[in-house]
């Protein structure tokens, strides 16, 4: 696993401008991080907190881009714009889009290819529901998605890939430490870049964060609800 690892901080659908001092008081907080930090706010804000926390190690994020670079697309973010506002990175297939704008692993690929042509790196998400989970089809799943949403010329400076299992997301319930370890080692397997980082998403707060980032192939995480907070995220970091 890497010896710099990466907290990610997915706010969702949640922030208005006031919610930047969290941001703030990250920056603030780790002047000198020995890893990485990353907030991926709601489109409104990714030029105000690019802004808010320039000079700092904290690095803004997207949500979500086209594939496109412009165009006819109302209501759609290109990764260029994106890159435009002070974005570095992008989520791209959380599964929240997967399941609320039907996204498929081809869609997210070419979603990921457009990011790295704008020059971000794609944080490609992969993770099975409960029941193919119970089906026993785990596996079979992430690795069939990580296929299929990795675009050509991925490799471990332009691709993150997190593994979220869907029932595990803002349920407050988490994978056993050996079922995210058997995820983790099976996607290693299949990266086509080995040195590519994998975090793990999905329920992750300040009391469970060491123990998931000791596992030999966790490289970080992904973080929703405990993000939205600076102490809760900064204690997960400081954990890494
Ligand atoms: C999984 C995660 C962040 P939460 O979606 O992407 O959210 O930590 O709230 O489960």
């Amino acid at each position: 696993s890497h010896a710099c690892k990466l907290a990610a901080g997915n706010w969702k659908m949640n922030g208005l401008s006031a919610d930047l001092e969290q941001a703030r008081a990250l920056a603030a907080a780790f002047p000198d991080p020995k890893c990485g930090i990353l907030l991926c706010p709601p489109a409104t804000l990714i030029s105000a907190m690019a802004e808010a926390v320039s000079g700092s190690a904290v690095m803004v994020g997207g949500q979500d881009c086209h594939a496109q670079v412009a165009g006819a697309h109302t209501g759609d973010i290109s990764a260029h714009m994106l890159a435009d506002a002070g974005a570095r990175q992008v989520i791209l297939g959380h599964s929240e889009r997967r399941a609320d704008h039907a996204e498929t692993s081809a869609q997210v690929a070419a979603k990921a290819a457009a990011a790295h042509a704008a020059g971000l790196v794609a944080i490609i998400c992969v993770g099975e529901t409960e029941a193919e989970r119970d089906a026993g089809q785990t596996l079979e799943i992430v690795l069939s998605q990580l296929a299929h949403s990795l675009p050509d010329g991925a490799n471990s400076a332009n691709t993150v890939i997190a593994y979220e299992p869907v029932w595990a997301i803002g349920t407050g319930r988490t994978p056993t430490l050996d079922q995210i370890a058997e995820v983790h080692d099976a996607l290693r397997a299949k990266l086509p870049d080995a040195a590519m980082s994998l975090l793990y998403g999905g329920s992750v707060k300040p009391g469970n964060a060491a123990e998931i980032f000791a596992i030999a192939n966790v490289d970080g995480a992904l973080v929703g609800g405990a993000s939205l907070k600076a102490e809760d995220f900064g204690a997960i970091i400081a954990a890494l």
